[in-house]
């Protein structure tokens, strides 16, 4: 049964719907969009006024955020352009086709740059500056799957030669070859930021976009137009670093920052929201933080069908598809898309009813027409006041047709046959012969073609080409003077202090410096208090670009917080990684912005390496220079805080990173020499290093620097006493490190009494004993013939007399991966296992670190080297009231 009465009421608010929508449409037209939004925020105050309850929504209809109307016409030749775009494709897929036709399984990406190349086509024909652009250089960061792409383009810019592309993924090859992915560390010359390990470009690049402000408030660098592209993936955004750190952009209107967002709705093993819609999901999450958001979603040939859609008929169908569906439309026939999605609504069908099943196929994505993108940029590129972000729908492996356009194995796609090599060459009309089509040749025209021609000029125009990282800053040559170490080496005459107070009243001093001063830049994850460092918040102040817009608290206090615009501190809040960010961007402004900055930042050493440890590996890629201090470090140093604090950990974690230099130092002498040392490497010599330095919260006397220890403090061990009982015929070489260093000097003097003579060594670093002894090792092998090299290890310790033992407050691995180059077997005591709340001396009973426990070690040793009676040992346990039969601290 029909019901009049329903049917009657639907029609009248259709035509009341329709006369809302005119009245919309007659201000818009009369008095413009502003005027038209005003008045909406109006109405859905009033309504709320009225107890209307609106429904919340963070998205907005599932359409391109520049509407056709509001579109520039594009400024380029767009023929031109997609031939080069075509051209950049083909060789971007034979680069990837080659290497694996040469060697199987060497890998390699097409399908992730044949979605984006319109992406970045359209940056580099019309947005991303090169340094020659008066000082507006823009800082990309390209999607690392894309590689082939942009090394494609760099061959048709005559930057990359054929047989580089051929060496593509083969990088020992003579002449060199192509780094699977943007390495700064492998091409120099080339990448500016590594972006592989996904999640790290994004925080890498907020980050940049606000030490860029940074540089310009402090007056280091002019005043720009410098903005930071981040081109990420969509199933990028997943890893917890991509949207992490989103709102400190937005709270801090870096409207310098623009992510693009390739929206294929593919990750690697399939969808990345089958059942739901990433864009909308990534839409709420960036406009609920306070970004711009540009969706790009449709291309032209979508305008007048959206243009007919008075109903909003298509925008709802469109915006009711699930990802998944999508993607199948995407491989399936314009038939299939007829009956689906058309096919929902007659009205729909009537809409497209003069369009052929060919024609519905070919209806592209805003992500693969130049138009569309461009205007998207320009959105980006103009708007003031927040960062934003463009989400980009494409198709992955876009032209790739039966080989893999938006199929599930897309991803992994690296072996095209004949057959489809054609297929791709058909589809974007590219010259490669028939008889060639199986090798899948490079092209490259001709110098003077108008391709060529015009991506010089493009790039000209835009200051140059990209990527290309600069080695020309010049090095800090005025260092601080060698007075401002002095101090520390003569000690404290017996009064108490840590490394970490060390440490805080040295950077400090080198904050005052005249002309060192302005380098360093402090950096803290909400721990300043911890590490005693409060004083600096009002020496040099907080950086905010804003000032302080209140009061602050304890302004009547001489350590008031201050924050200042031209503060100096980066006070990150409890965010190591994107403190770890702030570190790479300052150590790195050397290579990107020409500006010598040296970041110094101070976290809970249980944090880093453990924690951030992917992004300590992309600083090391990056040729970042600067300090880490892990602090509060040590195992049974860090009393109290117990097991997921206590580090144990971070200085074996430091060893594989190549370009780290990690020292464990004990006193202030050791921790001065180290930090002079380092600040003349990376900022006078412009080595491609940076630091780890563990600092402790343990208060004991600093002694003076024995004469001479300064090469051995930087080498990794120097002798900090002999043995006074020179007579005694029992001998211990003692090696001790950080804050257990003073518990192998008790150590010494109890085995006096037991008739033992010890010298104590101080072990500032195991890894650079650990490479040294390496280098060696592998010198000899190598030249068989030849006088061998002596490792430093053995250069010390070769000659001496009687058991080795070594002590550590971190795991037994460090002594025990040295013991190769000793004269006798080392024995190693450290602290494997999880941490207790406790205090220290229980903490170093339980880990057997103690003097006791050292003595011990020293007394086993020369039993069982029959030098002592072992009966005498078993006494000497019990006198030192040791348990023989406590837990094994590593597993319990
Ligand atoms: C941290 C991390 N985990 C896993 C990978 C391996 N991986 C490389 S690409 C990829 C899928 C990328 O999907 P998406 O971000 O959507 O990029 P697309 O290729 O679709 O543009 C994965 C899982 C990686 N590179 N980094
Ligand atoms: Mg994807």
């Amino acid at each position: 049964m029909r019901n009049i009465a329903t049917d009657d009421i639907a029609s009248l608010e259709s035509i009341e719907t329709s006369e809302w929508l005119d009245s919309l449409d007659y201000v818009l037209q009369n008095n413009g969009p502003a005027r038209a939004g005003q008045l909406l925020q109006e109405l859905a105050g009033h309504a709320r006024r009225r107890g209307i309850r609106l429904p919340f929504s963070a998205n907005t209809p599932y359409i391109n955020t520049v509407s056709a109307d509001q579109e520039v016409p594009f400024p380029g030749s767009q023929e031109l352009e997609r031939r080069i775009k075509s051209l950049v494709r083909w060789n971007a897929i034979a680069m990837v086709v080659r290497a694996n036709k040469a060697e199987p399984g060497i890998g390699g990406h097409i399908s992730t740059f044949a979605s984006a190349a319109t992406l970045y086509e359209v940056g580099f024909n019309h947005f991303f500056r090169a340094a020659g652009a008066d000082g507006n250089r823009d800082v990309v960061y390209y999607q690392g799957h894309a590689a082939p792409g942009i090394y494609s383009r760099a061959f048709l810019e005559g930057r990359l030669t054929e047989a580089q592309l051929e060496n593509f993924r083969r990088e020992l090859k003579p002449g060199g070859g192509l780094s699977s992915y943007p390495h700064p560390w492998l091409m120099p010359d080339f990448w500016e930021y590594p972006t592989v390990s996904m999640g790290l470009s994004p925080i890498m690049a907020i980050y940049q976009a606000r030490f860029i402000r940074y540089l310009e408030d402090r007056g280091l660098k002019p005043q720009s137009n410098t903005k930071v592209w981040a081109f990420l993936g969509d199933g990028e955004t997943d890893e917890p670093e991509s949207l992490g750190a989103i709102t400190l952009p937005a709270r801090e209107k870096l409207d310098n920052l623009i992510f693009v967002i390739n929206c294929n709705l593919q990750r690697l093993d399939g969808p990345v929201r089958g059942n739901g819609q990433i864009i909308q999901e990534l839409e709420a999450a960036f406009r609920g933080a306070g970004w711009n958001v540009v969706k790009c979603l449709w291309g032209r040939d979508w305008d007048p069908l959206l243009a007919k859609d008075r109903e909003g008929l298509l925008v709802k169908r469109m915006g009711e598809i699930v990802d998944g569906q999508y993607q199948k439309y995407a491989v399936e026939s314009g038939a299939y898309l007829r009956e689906h999605f058309w096919g929902a609504d007659p009205r729909l069908l009537e809409m497209v009813k003069h369009l052929s099943d060919d024609d519905l196929k070919k209806l592209t994505l805003g992500g693969h027409d130049p138009l569309k993108v461009y205007n998207a940029y320009k959105a980006a590129v103009e708007f003031k006041g927040a960062p934003t972000v463009v989400l980009v729908r494409t198709i992955k492996g876009y032209g790739m047709g039966e080989a893999g356009e938006g199929k599930n194995i897309a991803h992994q796609q690296k072996k095209l046959s004949e057959d489809e090599l054609r297929a791709v060459r058909d589809r974007f009309m590219l010259p490669v012969a028939d008889e060639k089509i199986g090798e899948a040749p490079y092209y490259r025209p001709d110098e003077k073609s108008p391709e060529i021609s015009y991506l010089r000029e493009r790039r000209k125009a835009l200051g140059g080409s990209l990527p290309v990282r600069s080695k020309k800053t010049a090095p800090i040559e005025k260092l601080p003077p060698p007075e401002l170490f002095e101090e520390f080496y003569k000690g404290t005459d017996g009064r108490t202090a840590s490394t970490t107070m060390v440490f805080v009243r040295l950077l400090s001093k080198l904050l005052r410096d005249a002309d060192f001063g302005k380098v360093v830049v402090p950096i803290v994850p909400d721990e300043a208090r911890t590490f005693g460092m409060e004083a600096l918040f009002r020496q040099v102040g907080i950086y905010s670009h804003v000032g302080q817009l209140y009061e602050p608290v304890d302004m009547d206090t001489l350590l008031y917080y201050k924050e200042s615009t031209d503060g100096q501190i980066l006070e990150e809040g409890i965010n190591e990684a994107g403190s770890l960010a702030s570190f790479i961007a300052a150590g790195t402004a050397y290579s990107i912005h020409h500006v010598n900055t040296l970041p110094f930042f101070i976290f809970y050493s249980m944090f880093g390496f453990q924690r951030v440890g992917d992004l300590i590996w992309a600083a090391a890629d990056s040729r970042c220079r600067g300090f880490l201090l892990g602090g509060t470090a040590g195992r049974t140093t860090l009393a109290g805080e117990g097991l997921q604090h206590q580090d144990g950990n971070s200085q074996l974690l430091a060893y594989p990173v190549p370009n780290c230099v990690a020292y464990d130092p004990a006193f202030a002498y050791e921790l001065a020499v180290i930090i002079e040392d380092g600040i003349r490497r990376m900022c006078k010599e412009q080595e491609s290093i940076f630091y780890y330095l563990t600092v402790m919260n343990e208060q004991y006397a600093m002694p003076p620097m024995p004469e001479g220890a300064k090469e051995g403090i930087l080498k990794g061990m120097y002798q900090f006493s002999k043995a006074k009982n020179t007579a005694a015929k029992l001998k211990a070489q003692l090696l001790g490190s950080g804050a257990i260093l003073p518990e192998v000097i008790k150590a010494a003097e109890l085995l006096e009494k037991f008739g033992v003579a010890a010298d104590v060594w101080s072990v500032t670093s195991y890894g650079e004993l650990y490479r040294d002894g390496n280098a060696c090792d592998r010198w000899n092998m190598l030249h068989p013939a030849q006088k061998p090299h002596v490792p430093y290890l053995t250069q010390c310790l070769g000659k001496s007399e009687g058991v080795i033992v070594a002590a550590s407050d971190y795991v037994k691995a460090l002594p025990n991966s040295i013991d190769r180059w000793l004269p006798r077997p080392i024995v190693a005591l450290g602290t494997d296992g999880f941490g207790r709340s406790e205090g220290r001396t229980a903490l170093r009973e339980f880990f057997e670190v103690d003097a006791r426990f050292i003595a011990v070690g020293a007394l086993s040793a020369l039993a069982r080297e029959k030098q002592i009676d072992a009966k005498l040992v078993e006494k000497a346990i019990k006198d030192l009231g040791i348990d023989p039969e406590k837990k094994n601290p590593a597993i319990s």
